[in-house]
């Protein structure tokens, strides 16, 4: 069982597309297990592009991701990092394949509206960046059974 980190970027929420991304994760059948809107400081962001920091395109992706709210989510399940990452596509929408997020609705490197953790340990490192402990909620999902067989 995995967890990843989803955040539905500042022009994902400009754009009014948050519910139709969080629809396209619910009818994956993906399990959502924490949800919140907020806004990312400059630090938070050195943080979370701690690999990015010292890039020429840095401080182009700091006022990005800060310029506007975001909403950042957990999701759970059996391959969970690699089933959303394969659901976003390449990085820029105009290499993304057309049937994924940014194929579907990006035109853009930088403004590719959704990111998820690109491994397991990633995941660990940006859950613990946006969420305590006390605000993910892994709860049965009642529609389980018809979603996935019981040895999946
Ligand atoms: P992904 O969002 O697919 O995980 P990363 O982690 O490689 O992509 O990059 C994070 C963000 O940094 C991208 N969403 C993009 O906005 C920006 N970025 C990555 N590489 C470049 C680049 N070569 N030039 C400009 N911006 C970049």
């Amino acid at each position: 069982m995995e967890r990843t980190l989803v955040l539905l970027k500042p022009d994902c929420v400009q754009r009014r597309l948050m519910g139709q991304m969080i629809t396209r994760f619910e009818n994956k059948g993906l399990h959502i297990i924490a949800l919140k809107m907020l806004r990312i400081t400059p630090e938070l962001a050195r943080q979370h592009y701690a690999e990015h920091v010292e890039k020429p395109f840095y401080p182009g992706l700091e006022a990005f991701i800060t310029s506007a709210p975001v909403v950042a989510m957990v999701a759970e399940g059996p391959e969970v990092v690699r089933v959303v990452r394969e659901m976003l596509g390449a990085t820029s929408g105009r290499q993304a394949v057309a049937g994924t997020i940014r194929g579907d609705y990006s035109s853009s490197r930088q403004l590719n509206l959704v990111h998820a953790s690109d491994g397991p340990d990633a995941a660990r490192r940006e859950i613990r960046l946006y969420f305590s402990e006390t605000e993910i909620h892994p709860f049965p999902l009642a529609l389980q059974p018809w979603l996935q067989a019981a040895d999946e």
